[in-house]
């Protein structure tokens, strides 16, 4: 039988920390792979609290209750998605924009690629132009990702290419695009090479960028 995450998304919504925790342990020991509880679960709970937030149903202080409780949870699938294979396929420098302070997508794509072989440089959030800059320089990573939940901090990623550019890097790097209000298109016009839609595709879209 299939398995049915909707009372651990629901704890999810209701920051409930606790059962978020114990609902995952024992979803793990009925065979539940640590994938499937992210997938079918932990993110769709946190998702469906935005659509409320979006209708006024819930408020700001709501929605970092359920953060911290999908936090716990995914701290508990974490070890269980660790990578077998410590080969390095390439180095990723990842960081929210500047401006854009939602990193929860971001920490689940880090962790995907890390579990997928990648090495990752973690900038945090809110990260400025010049940071992701000097970070290329100092790294020389394979990939440069880049995430932005707000559609007024998205264009900050277009800085970021110029800035590359100005700077004479831009060809030393791929980069890639992602996050809720972005799309493929928008990464085509701003000629990002990359871009994902989600934390599973990231990682076979970091594979493609390191390939090519
Ligand atoms: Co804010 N917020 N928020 N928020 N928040 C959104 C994004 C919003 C859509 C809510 C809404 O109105 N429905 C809206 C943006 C509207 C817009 O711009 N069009 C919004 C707003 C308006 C705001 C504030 C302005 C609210 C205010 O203060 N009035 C404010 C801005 C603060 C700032 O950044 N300067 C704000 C604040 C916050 C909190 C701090 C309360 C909290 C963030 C906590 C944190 O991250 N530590 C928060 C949250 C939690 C959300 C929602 C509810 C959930 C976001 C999330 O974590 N989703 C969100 C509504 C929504 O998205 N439905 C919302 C779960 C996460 C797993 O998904 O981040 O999409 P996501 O990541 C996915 C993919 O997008 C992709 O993979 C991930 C996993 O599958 N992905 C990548 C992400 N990055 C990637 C990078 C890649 C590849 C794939 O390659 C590099």
């Amino acid at each position: 039988m299939a398995w049915d995450g909707s009372a651990l998304s629901d704890a999810v919504q209701n920051g409930d920390d606790k059962a978020v925790v114990q609902m995952v342990r024992d979803a793990l020991g009925e065979g539940v792979a640590p994938l499937s509880i992210l997938d079918e679960a932990l993110i769709p709970g946190i998702q469906k609290l935005g659509e409320l937030f979006k209708d006024g149903e819930v408020f700001l202080p709501e929605i970092l209750i359920s953060c911290r409780a999908m936090n716990r949870g995914v701290d508990v699938v974490k070890p269980l998605l660790a990578a077998e294979d410590v080969h390095s396929k390439g180095k990723v420098v990842l960081g929210t924009v500047e401006g854009d302070l939602h990193d929860i997508g971001k920490n689940i794509v880090k962790l995907m690629l890390e579990c997928g072989g990648f090495e990752v440089i973690d900038m945090g959030v809110d990260v400025p132009v010049g940071d992701f800059v000097s970070a290329v320089k100092e790294h020389s990573p394979d990939i440069l990702a880049m995430s932005a939940l707000l559609t007024i901090t998205m264009v900050n990623m277009t800085e970021v290419l110029q800035a590359l550019e100005k700077e004479g890097l831009r060809d030393s790097v791929r980069v890639m695009i992602g996050g809720a209000p972005i799309t493929r298109e928008y990464a085509d016009e701003i000629g990002a090479e990359g871009f994902a839609e989600d934390c599973a595709s990231a990682v076979t879209e970091a594979e493609r960028l390191v390939a090519n």
